[in-house]
């Protein structure tokens, strides 16, 4: 027979039990996602987006949406609106709401680490997505998801040095300041253009990776620099869009008086290389949605996962980009 607790112990026993409750609470996130996240039936992911700058953010949004419901997760999305503070608020915002996991799609790279660290210690996974952050602790997320930024300015250097016909003097449209798909699309493309100093970047300025700021920048640098101007470098497909309309409004031939060279490859840019108005667009894939959950679900179930995986991008150009189009996701 058992004995019951001698009633003299009993006073310490109820204590034992309460600091046993305090304990877990302290360690669990008020959800309790991080005790069994694995198999509850649905999960619930938040997304700190970015903002909806153009047509490849759209694209972005939407892969992750139709993807979360075709695998019955709960998607909650938050707009940026293209600031950084927003963002914060939000993450801090899905670990008070005890989400299962975040994925961030930083504006910018560095001021990510008191809200990972605060996503740690909720016990909450975070993954990046697309753009990468600069933190001291590489822990505070869980994986990257995203891009080669980097290897995007090098293809367009590449086809620059193969492809300019003797034109050499160029100016560039670049992304987001301080995002690291502009930082690297700069760095990268510059650094590759040491192997050939004929090519010479005469200005540089930001058109915020959207399409009407594109073309108010190009104007400007159309006024600055008039026929001077031989290239177009362009961080994405939207801005380079908008440069064109500038180009063509001032009475010059976007992709022939003026090459346009850009990055992401949306359907709008394609069509624009087959009109003969861009020359080449090297491909960034938006399509995240099923990298993106597969990777959230594997960490949710103590699976192991890369730290980083880039996808593989391809160039567009007037030889491949017609036979592209037809089948083009975004
Ligand atoms: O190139 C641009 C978008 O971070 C790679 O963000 C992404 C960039 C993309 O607004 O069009």
């Amino acid at each position: 027979m058992k004995k019951s607790p001698s009633p003299l112990l009993l006073p310490l026993l109820a204590a034992a039990l309460m600091l046993v409750g305090c304990g877990q609470k302290s360690e669990a996130p008020a959800s309790g996602s991080a005790a069994a996240p694995a198999d509850k039936k649905k999960l619930t992911v938040g997304l700190v987006q970015t903002g909806a700058e153009g047509a490849w953010r759209t694209a972005n949004s939407n892969s992750m949406r139709d993807e979360a419901a075709k695998r019955g997760i709960t998607l909650k999305l938050s707009d940026g609106q293209s600031k950084q503070e927003n963002q914060l608020a939000a993450v801090r915002s899905f670990i008070a709401q005890g989400v299962d996991a975040i994925v961030i799609a930083p504006i910018v790279e560095t001021g990510w680490d008191p809200v990972l660290t605060d996503a740690k210690k909720a016990k909450i996974p975070v993954v990046i997505m697309d753009r990468m952050v600069k933190v001291a602790d590489q822990s505070l997320y869980v994986a990257f998801v995203g891009s080669d930024f980097a290897a995007e300015g090098r293809m367009a250097a590449d086809w620059l040095a193969k492809n300019a016909g003797g034109r050499t003097k160029i100016v560039e449209l670049q992304g987001e300041p301080g995002s690291s798909a502009a930082n690297d699309r700069q760095t990268a493309f510059a650094a590759a253009l040491k192997d050939h100093p004929e090519f010479k970047i005469i200005d540089s300025q930001t058109g915020n990776f959207r399409q009407a700021e594109g073309k108010q920048v190009m104007e400007s640098l159309l006024k600055k620099h008039g026929k001077e101007i031989q290239i177009v470098y362009s961080h994405n497909d939207d801005m380079a869009l908008g440069a064109i309309q500038a180009i063509e409004e001032a009475g010059f031939k976007p992709g022939k008086d003026i090459l346009i060279v850009s990055v992401d490859a949306i359907e709008a840019a394609l069509k624009a290389i087959v009109a003969g108005k861009m020359n080449v667009s090297v491909e960034c894939n938006p399509l995240f949605g099923p990298k993106i959950y597969d990777t959230v679900e594997k960490i949710l179930k103590g699976e192991s996962v890369p730290k980083s995986s880039a996808n593989k991008d391809q160039v567009f150009d007037a030889t491949n980009a017609a036979a592209a189009l037809p089948t083009r996701k975004y």
